[in-house]
């Protein structure tokens, strides 16, 4: 067999720090370890301290080293780490020794991940949701990406494989024994046991993207015609000056974005073009850029000038139900007192004096809350999920209507292979690469 590589990777951000971590991870570390330190690996699990030196002896620097054998590491394999003094010229130094020494190579993205996963440690989406906790910024994103770690998606989606298979092998052995037509007492037996995993799986599908949208961020477009305050209001809710704000119509010509946290979840609120006709090349590709991404977004706020605003159908076509509709620059004193009839939420503001804006970000992080939050039950976090979970969704729906046992058996499998491809029972080399590159070197 090959031998396999042992990697190494600073495995804390670069940059000044009260300590750093170098990890290594493979056949060679212990080696390494005994190079570097001129002593044998401490006892596992227990930090010692130890001189770390270059080739000629000098001293790189003093820390703590701490030594886990395989397989009880984080890759499965011999890990050593190393926690010296946070510096520039202390992670330079000890990066380029670690690069000297025999058998050792720089890690790639992901790299010692993708190694406990080769060797059992973690599955698919416990991997995803370590990758989504070293991403988390807000505290849903990070309790989201805990649960998902620690396996609240793998027992879920192991548990509905193993029904799958179970019944599969029903299925097989009954091929076996009888010819062609499904027999009765199968057919009532595995049948009612797929129809409920079935059943489980579409309430699964329809959680209104909730996980993506704790994972992802809840979008919120602004929109509404030029000069009604629509950068202004977005300044307001940053509480700080991201967009240009002026008198003169047509000044926002692309989208901006801004990330808030609104109750511990993340939220994106994108000012747009103001939409109206134009013959401005640069400014009628922002109105369409406007009109895409309101279409994508989870919630559009319609902004008009409540002196101006005309309630009638016309009022916008880009808003539909759930959205709100925002009457600005309440302040001026010949805003009218127009309310919007339901099923639009209406709400006076001014992005001026900052009356209504409190109440706007309360119901905002209301509107987050009921679409994010709620339900017990662990979310899929990705589209990669879905996709997984329609094909399976699809073949069992097949499988209802099969009446060859051999149909029936290959509708089975193909469910099973669907859910095996979340998780990484099946077909995963492919798949592979697309998840361990999300990460960062030295995870
Ligand atoms: N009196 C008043 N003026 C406002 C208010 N919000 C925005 N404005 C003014 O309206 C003009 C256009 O604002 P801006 O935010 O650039 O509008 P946008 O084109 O919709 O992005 C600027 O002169 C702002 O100072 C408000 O609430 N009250
Ligand atoms: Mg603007």
């Amino acid at each position: 067999m090959e031998r396999r590589s042992t990697i190494f990777a600073l495995a804390s951000a670069r940059g000044r720090a009260g300590i750093c971590v170098f990890r290594v991870s493979g056949p060679a570390a212990k080696a390494a370890v005994e190079t570097l330190t001129g002593a044998p690996v401490p006892t596992p699990r227990q930090a010692s301290l130890r001189d770390t030196r270059l080739a000629d002896g000098t001293l790189i620097d003093r820390g703590l080293v701490l030594w886990f054998e395989a397989p009880h590491s984080f890759t499965g394999e011999d890990v050593a780490e190393f926690h010296l003094h946070g510096g520039p010229a202390v992670i330079a130094a000890m990066t380029r020794r670690l690069g000297e020494l025999p058998g050792l190579r720089p890690a790639d993205a992901g790299e010692f991940t993708r190694r406990a996963f080769m060797a059992g440690k973690l599955d698919l989406t416990e991997a995803e949701g370590l990758a989504d906790l070293i991403n988390a910024e807000t505290e849903q994103q990070r309790r989201l990406a805990l649960r998902q770690l620690q396996g609240g998606l793998k027992e879920q989606y192991e548990r509905w494989r193993g029904e799958l298979v179970r019944a599969l092998a029903h299925i097989e052995a009954a091929i076996d024994f009888v010819d062609e037509a499904l027999p009765d007492d199968l057919a009532t037996s595995v049948g009612p046991r797929v129809a409920k995993l079935r059943a489980e799986i579409e309430a699964h599908l329809a959680d209104h993207r909730r996980g993506e949208i704790v994972r992802d961020g809840f979008t919120v477009v602004i929109l509404g015609a030029p000069n009604v305050g629509k950068s202004s209001l977005l300044n307001a809710l940053a509480r700080r000056d991201v967009a240009i704000v002026s008198s003169v119509p047509g000044t926002t010509r692309d989208a901006i974005e801004v990330d808030l946290d609104l109750g511990g979840y993340a939220v994106t609120l994108i000012d747009t073009a103001g939409l109206r006709d134009t013959t401005d090349e640069i400014e009628s590709e922002g109105i369409r850029r406007a009109r895409a991404k309101a279409q994508y977004a989870d919630l559009r706020l319609g902004v008009f000038d409540a002196a101006e605003f005309v309630n009638d159908s016309r009022v916008s076509p880009e808003l539909v139900e759930g959205d709100a509709i925002l009457l600005n620059k309440c302040d001026v004193p010949r805003a009218a007192t127009q309310t919007v009839a339901a099923p639009l939420h209406s709400m006076r503001i001014s992005a001026k004096t900052g009356e209504g804006i409190d109440a706007l970000l309360a119901w905002l992080e209301g509107q987050v809350v009921a679409r994010a939050g709620g339900s017990e039950s662990m979310p899929m976090t990705r589209a990669r999920h879905r996709e997984a979970l329609v094909d399976a969704h699809t073949a069992l729906q097949r499988f209802t209507m099969a009446t060859a046992l051999d149909v029936a058996a290959e509708d089975l499998r193909i469910a099973t292979r669907a859910l095996g491809r979340i998780t990484g029972r099946v077909d995963v080399e492919d798949l592979l690469d697309v998840i361990f590159r999300e990460f960062c070197i030295g995870k």
